[in-house]
């Protein structure tokens, strides 16, 4: 279901974003943005404000947590839906983590990388990265019901 030049557009991506970056940024912008997913984050400390939010060292370790397990969707393509497995089940019944806040995240590390990659992030890339993203995001929803 991946052309060549799909799989090229996402390692090709993926290669440029700078983890230790776009973690942290994606995950505080979803606080940000939408501040109801604060919920989940009880145990993270102060999220009172947008500074807040960005000088929060768990929001930036935890941001690295997540485009960390990104990176194995990106290694494994054909695979995806098995790689997150056991993830999406934890996000179900152990953190009680609503679904609907997946599409959330992909949506603001779409943001992030556009912002940080300017105009190499052409339409074409884009069309290619959100399609990764969206099956990223079925893959984590797949354990729920
Ligand atoms: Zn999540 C956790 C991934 C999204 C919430 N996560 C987690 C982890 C990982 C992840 C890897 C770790 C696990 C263990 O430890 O075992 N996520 C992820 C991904 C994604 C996500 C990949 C997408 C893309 N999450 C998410 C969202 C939310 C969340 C959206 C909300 C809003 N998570 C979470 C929580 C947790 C997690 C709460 C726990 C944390 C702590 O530390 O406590």
């Amino acid at each position: 279901e991946w052309s060549d030049s799909e799989r090229n557009t996402i390692a090709s991506v993926w290669g440029k974003i700078n983890v230790g970056e776009i973690g942290p940024q994606a995950l505080a912008r979803v606080l940000i943005v939408y501040p109801w997913t604060q919920r989940y984050f009880g145990s993270f400390g102060n999220l009172s404000s947008a500074a807040a939010i960005l000088g929060n060292p768990k929001v930036s370790n935890h941001g690295k947590t997540v485009l960390n397990a990104l990176e194995k969707a990106v290694k494994n393509l054909d695979g995806i839906k098995g790689t997150y497995s056991e993830l999406s089940q934890l996000h179900c019944d152990k953190l009680n983590v609503d679904p609907d806040n997946f599409r959330l995240l992909a949506d603001c590390l779409t943001i992030v990388v556009a912002t940080a990659f300017g105009s190499a992030f052409s339409p074409a890339v884009q069309a290619t990265w959100q399609k990764f993203l969206s099956v990223v995001v079925s893959a984590l929803s797949s354990r729920y019901f």
